[in-house]
């Protein structure tokens, strides 16, 4: 038995996320969570919602709401999406609270007492028609370098080229508009990331389980040379940098992506706090994380969109080497490419794509699963389309496993009531479905190790699918007229094998599975375990006689009309869509 900790990049606070933000990293992590723990794991799988920083305040200013009110409102409708999509954390918790607050500054003092901050003037741009200072991505105008009209502040997208705000021409404030803007000078708090960029490198080197995506945008980073990165700003909304650490910038707030991916370790405080006694909740905290008190054997996994990369590959470390203690670091890197909709961008604001709000309401969480990680966008971008979405339900759930344990369990019933089928023996036909099942579970646990999550689902899929040319080739539907006993053995092969399925399916398909399997073992003692015994396991539980309960259809077919009704409203023509969509910008 392993431990691992599992992370998913950190949902933002402002508003529902779409399938792609859900592919990207919550729905992977919670893939690999359940495998792990089905192969018998300690696991600890930590996810919490993002909430400082100036989106979440311009979110709130539109809402009409307290920035506070609203992050806390959000945390409630982004937890119980969460849960409804069976996304199955140990803990979900919020980058706000007070765990994460005494972490920040505990790690922003260590920066500072190891060398590792500068404070530094910079030259800000104040919007005076707003009354505050305009985060660069805020300020927007014409590129510099090719002259596209929308560039942001930061960066233009249009080229590529990172920008400071002040190069742009033309600039105007993002928020409302205005062009009536100056430069002000403001003191900030500085990582020194140039000169902590030989340590990173180092560490980096070492990641050689990394996969490519991961690793290629690691090295772009460090070989452009890092630069020193500011790490508080002015706003209000935020943490408020500890004025006896940086009396230079007291009043100023720390920047989100300091304090967010601190926020893994936050959450974690916060779990070890309302699961054990005051007196042991930091010794649990640090099991997980200080590798000189017992996080030395953790693997510890994340899970991100590809643009999160940089910050898990260089700042976030950066952050951890500096404060010069033994904390944790990341093991295995999983980036994830975009997931766009019908040959676009999901968006927002033109109401583009479907929502996780939205999905819940069309169908049960199990076929976006399936869906969603049967074609994760991992080595490339992937288009989200009706037709496939069709094609994943109606010839994998519907016609592939939902069609075997129907043909088996009508059969079953049908001829020997509601229990495992007795009489015959197996024979070659079993031995060599013996043989394929136990091939392609190690097909299968091999994806999974290696997290890819698309082949593992194409070697559950054909596992599904060994049980279809089973029956056909021993068509118990003709058997049974002639010869009873084989086609009880046939069956009860059959039902058997439709536990293997089940359990194999967990990880993708949580609630339907786990409700087959509690159909077929009933009461009966049992602990999901996918791995080399599950075949045997699942016999022993299903010996001939054991009493089973009818499932029922396990998935309902997608007809043409229905998927291009659905297509029609979340194409983003405007009367197309129905009330419910989140009206919250991206
Ligand atoms: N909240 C993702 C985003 O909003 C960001 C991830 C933080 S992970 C520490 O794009
Ligand atoms: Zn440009």
């Amino acid at each position: 038995m392993a431990r691992h900790l599992i992370t998913s990049a950190l949902p933002y606070i402002n508003g529902v996320k779409h399938l792609g933000n859900l592919v990207g990293s919550m729905l992977p992590a919670d893939v690999a969570a359940r495998y792990l723990r089905a192969r018998g794991h300690e696991v600890l799988a930590i996810c919490a919602t993002d909430e400082h920083g100036t989106p979440a305040e311009i979110a709130a200013a539109e809402a009409g709401l307290p920035v506070e009110e609203y992050c806390a409102q959000q945390y409630v409708v982004q937890r119980d999406l969460g849960e409804r999509f069976a996304l199955s954390w140990d803990h979900y918790g919020r980058t706000s609270r007070p765990q994460n607050r005494a972490l920040t500054d505990h790690l922003a003092r260590r920066l500072h007492e190891e060398g590792y901050t500068e404070i530094r003037s910079t030259s800000q741009i104040y919007s005076v028609a707003d009354g505050r200072f305009l985060p660069d991505r805020y300020v927007v105008g014409t590129c510099p370098n090719c002259g596209h009209d929308r560039a942001r502040g930061d960066q233009c997208e249009q080229c590529g080229k990172q920008l400071d705000p002040t190069e742009l021409i033309d600039p105007r404030s993002a928020v409302s508009g205005s062009t009536e803007l100056e430069v002000r000078e403001s003191a900030h708090v500085f990582m020194r990331q140039s000169a902590l960029a030989g340590r990173i490198r180092e560490w980096v080197d070492g990641q050689e389980e990394w996969p490519q995506l991961t690793r290629s945008i690691a090295y772009k980073w460090l070989d452009e040379g890092l630069q020193d990165r500011g790490i508080t700003r002015d706003l209000d909304w935020g943490f408020p940098v500890d004025p006896e650490v940086f009396p230079e910038a007291a009043g100023k707030v720390f920047y989100v992506w300091f304090d967010a991916p601190i926020g893994y370790l936050g959450a974690t405080r916060e779990w070890a706090d309302e699961h054990f006694a005051p007196e042991r909740a930091p010794t649990e905290f640090d099991r997980w994380w200080r590798t000189d008190r017992g996080a030395d054997d953790v693997t510890y996994t994340q899970f991100m969109g590809k643009d999160n990369v940089p910050f898990h590959t260089i700042g976030f470390p950066g952050t951890l080497l500096g404060s010069g203690e033994p904390w944790k670091l990341v093991d295995r890197l999983k980036s994830f490419n975009w997931l766009t909709y019908e040959g676009g961008k999901f968006s927002t604001s033109e109401h583009r794509g479907v929502f996780m709000s939205d999905a819940l309401e069309l169908l049960p969480a199990d076929y976006w699963r399936w869906y969603l990680m049967a074609n994760a966008p991992e080595s490339d971008d992937t288009d989200f389309t009706w037709p496939l979405f069709g094609d994943a339900v109606n010839k994998d759930l519907v016609g592939t496993f939902g069609n075997f344990v129907n043909r088996t369990v009508s059969q079953v019933v049908r001829h020997f009531g509601e229990h495992v089928p007795e009489g015959g023996d197996p024979g070659d036909a079993e031995a060599a479905l013996a043989a394929a099942v136990d091939a392609r579970l190690v097909e299968y646990t091999g994806h999974m190790e290696a997290l890819e999550f698309r082949k593992a689902a194409a070697a559950l899929r054909a596992l599904w699918a060994e049980g279809n040319s089973y029956l056909e080739q021993r068509e118990p539907w003709r058997t049974i007229k002639v010869d009873r006993d084989t086609t009880a053995c046939t069956l009860r092969t059959a039902l058997q094998l439709a536990l293997v399925d089940a359990v194999a399916a967990i990880p993708f398909i949580p609630a339907t599975a786990g409700r087959l399997r509690t159909c077929l073992v009933g009461d009966r003692e049992w602990t999901d375990r996918i791995d080399a015994d599950l075949p045997a396991t699942a016999r022993s539980a299903l010996t001939p006689g054991a009493p089973i309960i009818p499932p029922g259809l396990l998935f309902e077919k997608l007809d043409d009309e229905r998927l291009s009704a659905w297509a029609e409203r979340f194409s983003g023509a405007d009367d197309a869509r129905g009330a419910t969509t989140p009206e919250v910008a991206t």
